[in-house]
């Protein structure tokens, strides 16, 4: 019997199982396929950007680690991300940072950015049928060294960040229209004190006006959707950061733009799967920024881990999928950075799947009738049933390795391609 057929034969008995249930797994996977995950381009090269500017990387971010072979400008950057996706089941989309504009010789500063410089990254996203979101970049910037951009006491400082946001809406707004897909465009900055501050309360209305400017435009949803992201602390801005979650909240709630959670951006014992309905009661959308904080806002590859799936299962229970736009946020330089993509990208999927899986209408009916019971069963009997072979076969069906194989890929391309990277 050929391997596709071992898989094929487990998928119908996984199939079986899941009818027991209620489930069909036909609908979960058609579900699944339906879903894009935006992939944060900025894994691939540590977020150094392609600035040429000695890779002054600032504002608290750091990517630990020195494995061989990260992409040194766009055209290795893509080939890279088309090996990941080729490793990844389903159709997704490329979350672009400012400082991955490609201007030639020519040194364009962040405030002077035109969507002429992205034309590579928007042919590239249309030859392969690929959606684009993107990001200001307000950090790894001589303008951005005393820790403070849109919130800066200084007008010539927040003047040159503010040019930079509306810079990035019109790329975005265009990025949209070319794709035909809004481009969700998201502000985070890195705004804040090292040490106790007096005045909290200065700064933040510094950044609300700066955002409402901005903002000022009105641009159509059709093709861009504006995001602002919280922080609760960072590296150097560990006694106070201006852009909290309580700021943009009311923020994004006032304005009626998107929130972006991030799930590293809290308390360490602070989830953001608990969020994600409350947000939602005030916000048409949110952004989720998936990463893994490892005792701080380490940005560690995303795994399958227990927040991971109550992220996907809100989601999912929640009925969600339209309002939620799904990004990951990690960037580690210690492991093969390719694989990295491919590990984070895969969990996110199997958390959804998971998701799917559940026969929702019976847990919520056992919860509302008071069966919890039935309930506390039947969640913890779910986790056996054999998701692992319904995810084999989406793999299968799909294109690309089913299990382990997809390892060897990337160890191919890192001998092949990466480790001639000097
Ligand atoms: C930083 C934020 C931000 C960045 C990226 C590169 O703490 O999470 O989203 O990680 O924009
Ligand atoms: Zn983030």
């Amino acid at each position: 019997m050929s391997y596709s057929k071992e898989i094929e034969k487990a998928y119908d008995l996984a199939k079986e199982s899941y009818a027991e249930i209620g489930v069909d797994t036909d609908t979960a996977i058609r579900r699944l396929s339906r879903i894009a995950i935006s992939l944060h381009c900025w894994q691939g090269d540590d977020v150094g950007g392609f600035e040429n500017n000695n890779q002054l990387v600032g504002g608290g971010i750091i990517a630990t680690g020195t494995y061989p072979g990260k992409a040194r400008n766009a055209d290795e950057l893509r080939m890279d991300l088309e090996k990941a996706m080729s490793l990844i089941p389903g159709r997704h989309r490329l979350n672009l940072h400012a400082i991955y504009a490609e201007t030639g010789n020519e040194r364009i500063d962040r405030n002077k950015l035109k969507a002429t410089h992205f034309s590579g990254w928007i042919d590239w996203a249309k030859a392969k049928g690929l959606g684009l979101d993107f990001n200001g970049t307000f950090f790894s910037h001589p303008k951005a060294t005393n820790g403070f951009t849109l919130a800066s006491p200084d007008d010539g400082i927040r003047r040159f960040w503010i040019e930079h946001g509306i810079a990035c809406r019109k790329i975005g707004e265009h990025m949209g229209r070319q794709l035909q897909s809004p481009c969700v465009t998201n502000v985070w900055i890195p705004d804040g004190y090292k040490d106790i501050s007096v005045d909290r309360s200065g700064p933040r209305k510094q950044l609300k006006k700066s955002l409402d400017e901005i903002f000022a435009e009105k641009i159509d949803r059709r093709y861009l959707l504006d995001s602002v992201e919280s922080k609760l602390f960072g590296i150097g801005s560990e006694s106070y950061v201006v852009g909290s979650h309580e700021f943009y909240m009311g923020y994004a709630i006032e304005n009626k733009i998107l929130l972006c959670l991030d799930t590293g951006h809290f308390h360490p014992t602070e989830v953001i799967s608990d969020k994600i309905s409350s947000v939602l009661m005030f916000l048409d959308r949110i952004l989720l920024h998936v990463s893994r904080s490892v005792r701080w806002d380490s940005d560690h590859v995303v795994i399958l881990s227990d927040e991971l799936q109550a992220i996907a299962e809100e989601i999912v229970r929640g009925d969600y999928l339209q309002r939620v736009h799904i990004g990951l946020d990690f960037f580690d330089a210690s492991i093969d950075r390719v694989a990295a993509w491919v590990i984070g990208a895969r969990c996110m999927l199997k958390a959804l799947l998971i998701a799917l899986l559940e026969p929702a209408d019976k847990l919520r009916q056992m919860e509302t009738s008071g069966d919890f019971t039935s309930r506390l069963a039947m969640l913890e009997e779910l986790k056996t049933l054999p998701f692992g072979s319904v995810w084999d076969y989406y793999c299968l069906k799909a294109g690309v390795p089913v299990g382990t194989a997809w390892l060897q890929v990337v160890k191919d391309y890192e001998a092949e391609v990466l480790s001639k990277r000097i």
